[in-house]
């Protein structure tokens, strides 16, 4: 089980954080590798320009189909053993395609249809394009994402990239276009930071506690309440009781409170779709 992940940037230094801590861990231990392209390497002349004035006049620049076209084209042509060069990994892995939930009926139903030549969709690589305009990323698409053998993103600057290149990858991809948040940056790079460690932390194997993403927030549809750890009074201001009556029960129940409540009050929004209890009710109405 193994994750190929690509960058195409003009700003390839930007995404040197991945190959640190949580990222970096997971790279050295062959469950990732990372490939960090320069958009300028298909630019072509001297002057290697990448944009351009848009079509229909407005302000800022758009950048260049004829090179992100053939970028893209020969990342897809790459597949998961990744072009030579920019690789954040020393040695590149050998890389399987298989989720790694995949049960093996399924498996075998998909390697069917590769023997008898259909183009299975799900063969395709995912191309991820970081845009404010795209769909909001969210922990289930983390999750989704994180069953992917190969995933490559394309950062846009200026105003964007010309649209024909999002349509056309469409051949040889399947295409998401995706924002981390209503807000605008100057370009796609942190925002494949940010999908990138949501993604790699929930494969299996590169985060120690497996439990630990059953109880994150969002998971179950609200907030994570607050936590604690020793001293038992700190600054004067003790940990709450309850925590430390050793009934699991009661933990348990003073944990979903607390979760109730602060999502209550950060993110009313997200109580709308989860299913509550009369008890859970109850905790809010205190
Ligand atoms: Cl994914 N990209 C850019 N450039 N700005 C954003 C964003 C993405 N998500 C929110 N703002």
């Amino acid at each position: 089980m193994n994750m190929r992940l690509d960058v195409v940037t003009i700003f390839p230094e930007y995404l040197e954080p991945l190959r640190h801590a949580l990222l970096g861990k997971a790279i050295e231990r062959n469950i990732l590798s990372v490939g960090v392209h320069n958009l300028r390497d298909w630019a072509p002349g001297v002057h290697q320009a990448v944009d351009d004035s848009p079509y229909g006049g407005g302000p800022g620049m758009v950048m260049k189909p004829q090179v992100w076209g053939p970028a893209l084209d020969d990342i897809a042509a790459a597949g998961m053993d990744g072009l030579g060069g920019q690789s954040l990994d020393s040695a590149v892995p050998h890389l399987d395609n298989v989720r790694h939930d995949q049960k093996l009926g399924l498996a075998e139903e998909s390697s069917y249809a590769g023997a008898v030549g259909a183009v299975d969709e799900s063969d395709k690589p995912l191309l991820i394009v970081p845009t404010p305009a795209g769909e909001p990323f969210t922990q289930q698409m983390a999750q989704e994402f994180s069953h992917e053998g190969h995933i490559v993103f394309a950062c846009g600057r200026y105003e964007g990239i010309d649209q024909r290149v999002v349509d056309d990858a469409a051949n040889r991809y399947r295409v998401r276009e995706v924002s981390i948040g209503d807000y605008v940056l100057i370009g796609g790079e942190v925002a494949v930071l940010v999908i990138a460690e949501a993604v790699v932390r929930l494969i299996p194997g590169v985060l120690g506690n497996r439990k630990s993403h059953e109880e994150d927030s969002f998971s179950d549809g609200l907030l994570e309440g607050p936590s604690y750890t020793k001293p038992r009074i700190w600054r004067g201001l003790e940990v709450p009781e309850v925590l430390l009556s050793g009934n699991h029960a009661l933990v348990d129940r003073w944990r979903r409170d607390q979760a109730l409540k602060r999502t209550a009050e950060r993110r009313p929004d997200l109580l709308e779709t989860v299913n509550l209890t009369d008890r859970d009710r109850e905790a809010l109405e205190h």
